[in-house]
C-alpha cells in the first residue's frame, strides 16, 4: 500500500472548493429516473448521458473527482475514449461505484445490508487496471420503529470497514457511503442520533480493520427532519445540527467529509452546505463538501429527454449547478450567485468551448 499516493488523492478529492459529482446509479436505479421522462431505458442511452455529463465544458472547474458505474467504466465517449480515461484528460479523477447493492437483510425486516465483499480484490485490480483511483460503497440505514437494529449498523459498519481497507490495499481512495434515509416522520433530534450512533460504529469498525483514515473520504447524509415531519428545520438549524454531528463523531485525520444529496433539491443542497461552511468554516476539521448525484444532475435529466438537441442546454443546467456547489464548499454561495451563475453559466460555457477547441 503506498499510503502517500492514498493521501495525496484524498485531498485532491476535496481541495480547491471542489467535490465529488456521482453518476454511478446502477442499471435499475437510471432506468426509474429516464423512465420519468420517458427516455429509453438501454446501456446506450446511459451511455449517451454519461457521455453529455463527462463532456461538459469547464466541468472540471468545480468537480474534482467522478464516481462511475460498472457498466459506464467499460463503455467508450463516440470518439473511442473509455470513459476513465476521458475524465482523467479533463483533470476529473475518476473513481467507481464497487457495492454490489443493498439488499434485505436476513433476520432483520425492513433493514438491508450492502453486498459485494465476496471477489472485490479482484474487482478493485481490474477498475485500478481501467484508471479508477479511488471507489465507493454505500450502506442505507432507514428510521422507523425500533430500527436502525444494531445488527444493522453493526453488519454494514464491519462491510464498509473491509471494503476500505481491501481499496486502500489496492490502491483506491475509499469513499466509505453510511446514508441515514430522509423517509419517515422523524425529528431531525432523532435523524441526529441516529447518524452520530452510525458514524461512531462505522468509525469503531474501521479502527478495527486498521484502515487509514488520512486515505479516505466520508459520504455521510446531511442531518436532516424525515421527509414527512411536520417541523421541517431552518438551514442554520441542519447546519448546526450536522457540523455538531460530525465534530461528535469523525476523527479530524479524515480529510474530508462530500455530503449526499439524498433527494433534496439543488439549491436546497448548495445553501445548506454553503450554511454550513460558512457558520463553522474556521471550526471545522474536515474539507466539508459535496458528492451530488441528483442535486446535480436532476435539472439537466429532464432538459435533456434523451434529445440530441437538448444536450447544450443540459450541459448548461449540470455546469451551473457544479458551480454553485463548488461556491458552497468555498462558503461563498447565496441567491444572488445562483443567479449570476445561471446568467453567467452559457457564456461561461461558450469560453470554455472555445478554450477546448483552441488547443
Ligand atoms: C445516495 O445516493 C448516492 C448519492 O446520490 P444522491 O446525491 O442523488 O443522493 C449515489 O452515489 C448512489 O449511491 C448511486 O446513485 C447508486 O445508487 P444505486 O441505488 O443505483 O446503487
Amino acid at each position: 500500500m503506498n499510503t502517500q499516493i492514498l493521501e495525496a488523492t484524498a485531498k485532491l478529492m476535496v481541495a480547491d472548493g471542489k467535490g465529488l459529482l456521482a453518476i454511478d446509479e446502477s442499471t435499475g436505479t437510471c432506468n426509474k429516473r429516464f423512465a420519468k421522462w420517458q427516455i429509453p431505458q438501454t446501456a446506450e442511452a446511459h451511455r449517451q448521458y454519461r457521455e453529455l455529463i463527462v463532456n461538459t465544458p469547464g466541468l472540471h472547474e468545480s468537480i474534482s473527482g467522478a464516481i462511475l458505474y460498472d457498466e459506464t467504466i467499460r463503455q467508450k465517449k463516440d470518439d473511442g475514449a473509455p470513459f476513465a480515461r476521458a475524465l482523467a484528460a479533463i483533470g476529473i479523477i475518476p473513481g467507481i461505484k464497487v457495492d454490489l447493492g443493498a439488499k434485505e437483510m436476513a433476520s432483520f425486516p425492513g433493514e438491508k445490508v450492502t453486498e459485494g465483499l465476496d471477489g472485490l480484490r479482484a474487482r478493485l485490480t481490474e477498475y485500478l487496471e481501467m484508471g479508477a483511483r479511488f471507489a465507493k460503497w454505500r450502506a442505507v440505514f432507514a428510521i422507523g420503529d425500533g430500527i436502525p437494529s444494531h445488527g444493522c449498523i453493526e453488519a454494514n459498519a464491519h462491510a464498509l470497514a473491509r471494503y476500505a481497507g481491501l481499496c486502500q490495499e489496492a490502491g483506491l481512495v475509499p469513499v466509505v457511503e453510511p446514508e441515514v434515509l430522509m423517509e419517515g416522520d422523524h425529528t431531525l433530534e432523532v435523524c441526529s442520533e441516529v447518524t452520530e450512533r452510525v458514524l461512531r460504529t462505522v468509525f469503531r469498525e474501521l479502527y478495527s480493520q486498521r484502515v487509514k483514515l488520512e486515505g479516505m473520504i466520508l459520504k455521510p447524509n446531511m442531518v436532516l427532519p424525515g421527509l414527512t415531519c411536520p417541523r421541517q428545520n431552518t438551514v442554520e438549524e441542519v447546519a448546526d445540527a450536522t457540523v455538531g454531528c460530525l465534530l461528535r463523531s469523525v476523527p479530524a485525520a479524515v480529510p474530508g467529509v462530500v455530503f449526499l444529496s439524498g433527494g433534496q433539491s439543488g439549491e436546497l443542497a448548495s445553501v445548506r452546505l454553503n450554511a454550513m461552511n460558512v457558520r463553522y468554516k474556521s471550526r471545522l476539521l474536515w474539507e466539508l463538501s459535496f458528492s451530488f448525484g441528483r442535486a446535480i444532475q436532476e435539472p439537466a435529466l429532464e432538459i435533456w429527454h434523451g434529445e440530441q438537441a437538448n444536450v447544450i442546454p443540459a450541459q448548461e443546467a449540470i455546469y451551473h449547478r457544479a458551480k454553485c456547489d463548488r461556491a458552497a464548499h468555498l462558503g461563498k454561495y447565496d441567491g444572488a450567485v445562483e443567479a449570476d451563475h445561471r446568467e453567467s453559466a452559457t457564456h461561461d460555457m461558450a469560453t470554455n468551448a472555445y478554450a477546448g477547441s483552441a488547443k
